[in-house]
């Protein structure tokens, strides 16, 4: 069936150009009810805008800046002509139509003003924030490894010595004198870890002046690229800036539709202060610089390409004159070789990476920058529908959903999620730094925290998404610092606790501190065993053995630290930590019920991974025999699952940390198998209410997906949008912090499938795959492809009226699947490489 579509345009209205506010177009087929869903609200919305705007122009407000608009005689007569338009033809009737699919991309229609609406790039590697100004751009660039400090060990010299007396000081409950020796005697040498740094700004200035019309900021996450285009006297200009992972650089092509055209001086600076910049040749500016005496030096070059014109220095600038075309190359590198040693040559890494990605074309270097980017975005899609606010500036997009709410634009929920996997491949791959607070963006010197990697929440959710949304690859940085602090964190065992094994409290930075730093709240001595939990949820997902025997010495170092260090609660006889801190509220404790579940859970992983391996099975054997002295969840007397082993739980507390709730997620021991415990999570879920910061708003997704209740789950997303978020999309804590991008993308995943547990049928143990377990209300209708469950399965579905109406599991092991949605359940059983289609019933279709 043929139909005329009259569409709504609201990127006209921005863009001001009124007689494109309506097109009509023609269309074969019905419109999917998925771009239906959502649209309820918006006819009404812009209609109302219009018909305001006709008749009060001068107090038109709205996101869609109708106030210029309004004092156009012809826009009047438009929006009238529009708003008659809108009733006559019914409105219901034209918004039902499919606004039509744009690329991913957050767009602006102005350059950025701050460090936080510049748009964000990175290799892994390289950081950069763009922000597109017209005639002064400036890219704020990073590098992972420049951090203040040098290699170090924090340990405090005799702080064994008194480790009895604080143990014995909790368990006579003098906690108060007990937090005095602790903060005397057993906080790290020095009390602060170190922070990590901006490197340096490209400054271009462009001359020209005029008026700038069809200006459009973007992030395309499809391509890895910030773009800045406009018209400037009669010539189109495009900026495409992006960050390639092939070949160790920044890339910035500057080029104009008329030849000749591409003019402009290029700075480099640095805030750090012992720094300079020079001209090293005709084409290529250094920055070189050390951070502090004794720290790490760095350099980073920049190197100019030009098609046409010339390309002089003058000083420490480069000038370009009347190219058709530029292209700058940006490398960076620190001496950091590891957490050990400082003896690596900066500029020959740079030159290096210059030399090679320089001399080749363009069009070649992007080719490879796209097939690297692509090669992992590509994995996952995910279509929650579509409403015409998706096509507003993402800023004022941010607007209407703290004006108006989330629920009118689904599309955003969707881009968010985009985001954050665009996130973690550009601040997380192979061979880097793992995804610090600010993932690898920061232009302070003193950043919040320090910027540094946060274990009591902050850093592990930065890579909930890894497994679940494809991205299995990028958690490569985090194993790493974990082979790292397997052995910093050895020497913290032995000389704080005179234990064998490894282990780390709640922060660590560039040399891989593992004391107890700050306060007594640093006194918290599970971040080992939360950080295995990935290594052995990596091995889950992927089923790959060759990676658990490496993983395999971490995680029982890990355990060996708590084999030795836990002891005897005199009052229950359970073994327990001590001392310990329940993250980050109370005081000073024994044995909180998340130290329990974090222990339970790597000393159960570790068992199971000797098993697997063949190996060590008395050990094994010895670890079962501690984990069944280690204190079950307490349910206390409001029916709460306790924080603490005593019952002294406030009623509503609703502090931002969830740790009782841990084993809900991302662990997965509270199981409604055991309804006691069950409810009791539930209760303490429900007393910590909505979220605060960033991060607490995006932990309580998953939490509230895994107790089915997608509409709260939903409500905390909405929440973080409205209240957590920066127009760039970055997560707010107060401050920028990123672990909100990455926990809200896992919970969203966490809405739609979930597999953290098995079932046992006729004997053998199968992965239980949910589909749609928690879906909200608000996406009705949709489809996602690329979503991983554990035991090696991916996933393709589509939903409608809120229900699984197709699913194609593809198997990569061939494991048993018990696959479940809606009350209907499914046993598969798979052979690797092949894909099982069923119906909305799970009614198998073929196997192929
Ligand atoms: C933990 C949190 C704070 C912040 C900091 C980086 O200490 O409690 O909110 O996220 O980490």
């Amino acid at each position: 069936m043929a139909q005329v579509i009259l569409e709504f345009q609201p990127d006209a209205i921005v863009q001001k150009q009124p007689m494109a506010w309506f097109k009509l177009r023609t269309e074969r087929g019905r419109p999917r009810p998925q771009q239906r869903a959502g649209n309820r609200r918006l006819p009404a919305i812009y209609s109302s805008m219009a018909i305001w705007t006709w008749l009060r122009p001068g107090r038109a407000r709205s996101a869609c800046n109708l106030k210029t608009l309004a004092n156009n005689a012809m826009t009047k007569r438009l929006s009238w002509a529009s708003a008659l338009l809108l009733l006559m033809a019914g409105w219901q009737q034209i918004f039902a139509q499919a606004v039509p699919a744009k690329p991913l991309c957050l767009w602006y229609a102005q350059p950025a003003a701050k460090w936080t609406d510049a748009l964000p790039i990175g290799n892994g590697r390289m950081g950069a924030m763009v922000f597109g100004g017209v005639f002064d751009e400036r890219i704020q660039f990073n590098e992972d490894t420049l951090w203040t400090g040098f290699p170090h060990d924090y340990d405090r010299a005799g702080a064994h010595d008194h480790l009895a007396e604080i143990r014995q000081l909790l368990f006579d409950g003098k906690t108060k004198p007990a937090g005095e020796v602790t903060r005397n005697t057993f906080l790290s040498d020095p009390v602060r870890q170190k922070a990590y740094q901006p490197f340096g700004n490209l400054r271009l200035h462009f001359g020209g002046q005029g008026q700038v019309t069809d200006y459009r900021r973007e992030l395309d996450l499809d391509a890895a690229m910030a773009r800045t285009t406009f018209l400037l006297g009669g010539v189109r200009f495009e900026r495409d800036v992006f960050a390639s992972h092939p070949d160790q650089a920044v890339v910035i092509r500057i080029s104009a539709d008329h030849p000749g055209n591409v003019s402009f001086t290029l700075k480099m600076d640095s805030p750090q202060t012992n720094s300079q910049t020079s001209a090293i040749a005709p084409d290529t500016l250094a920055l070189t610089g050390q951070v502090e005496a004794g720290g790490l030096t760095f350099e980073s070059r920049v190197r100019v390409v030009g098609d046409g014109g010339s390309v002089t220095t003058n000083q420490n600038t480069i000038v370009v004159q009347n190219a058709n075309s530029a292209t700058l190359f940006l490398a960076a590198a620190t001496s950091f070789k590891n957490f050990q040693d400082l003896s690596a040559d900066p500029a020959k890494g740079c030159e290096r990476n210059l030399a090679a990605v320089s001399q080749r074309p363009f069009d070649a270097v992007l080719a490879a920058h796209l097939a690297d980017y692509r090669s992992l975005f590509h994995r996952v899609s995910l279509d929650l529908g579509r409403t015409p606010r998706a096509e507003l500036p993402d800023d004022q997009r941010l607007q209407s959903v703290k004006q108006d709410g989330l629920a009118g634009d689904p599309a955003l929920a969707a881009l968010y999620f985009q985001y954050g996997r665009y996130l973690l491949i550009s601040s997380s791959r192979p061979g880097g730094q793992p995804a610090n607070l600010q993932g690898l963006w920061n232009d302070e010197l003193n950043p919040p925290w320090e910027s540094k990697w946060t274990l009591n929440i902050n850093c592990e959710m930065n890579y909930w998404p890894a497994e679940l949304c494809n991205l299995s690859e990028c958690a490569q940085p985090l194993f790493d610092l974990i082979d790292d602090l397997a052995v910093s964190g050895g020497r913290t065992a032995r000389d704080q606790y005179g234990c064998r094994g490894w282990v780390v409290h709640h922060n660590t930075d560039l040399w891989r501190g593992t004391a107890p730093i700050n306060n007594i709240d640093g006194v918290w001595p599970t971040g080992a065993a939360w950080l295995c939990s990935h290594l052995w949820e990596h091995y889950l997902f992927t089923g790959d053995k060759q990676f658990l025997a490496r993983a395999y010495p971490d995680m029982k170092g890990a355990s060996l630290f708590f084999v030795d260090g836990l002891v005897k609660d005199p009052k229950t006889g359970w073994l327990v930590t001590s001392p310990s801190f329940s993250p980050e509220q109370g005081t000073l404790c024994y044995g909180p019920t998340m130290d329990n579940q974090l222990i339970r859970a790597l000393l159960d992983s570790t068992i199971a991974t000797a098993g697997i391996l063949e190996t060590d099975k008395s050990f094994a054997a010895e670890l079962t025999r501690t984990c069944d002295q280690l204190p079950p969840n307490q349910v206390g007397k409001f029916g709460q699952l306790q924080e603490w082993l005593d019952d002294v739980d406030v009623p509503n507390n609703n502090h931002r940390h969830l740790s009782p709730l841990w084993a809900l997620y991302p662990g997965s021991d509270i199981t409604p198998a055991n309804a006691k415990t069950w409810d009791a999570a539930k209760l303490l879920l429900k007393w910590r209410g909505g979220g605060s910061t960033g991060w607490s708003y995006a932990w309580r997704i998953p939490l509230w997906a895994r107790v089915g209740d997608g509409e709260y789950a939903w409500q905390q997303l909405a929440g973080l949008l409205q209240r957590r978020t920066l127009p760039n999309l970055f997560d707010l804590c107060g401050p920028f912090q990123i672990d909100g991008n990455f926990g809200a993308t896992a919970g969203m995943a966490e809405l739609l499938l979930q597999s953290q547990w098995t079932e046992k049928r006729d004997g053998q143990d199968l992965r239980v795959v949910r589909l749609l377990p928690a879906l909200p209300n608000e996406w009705p209708a949709g489809s996602v492809q690329g979503l991983c469950a554990r035991d090696g399965f991916v996933a393709d579905f589509t939903w409608e009226k809120g229900a699984l109406k197709h699913v194609v599991i593809r198997s990569q092991l061939g494991k048993p699947c018990l696959l479940r949605s809606g009350g209907r359940e499914i046993i598969l059983q798979t052979q690797p490489g092949k894909a099982y289609a069923c119906d909305g019933n799970l009614k198998e279709e073929t196997s192929r």
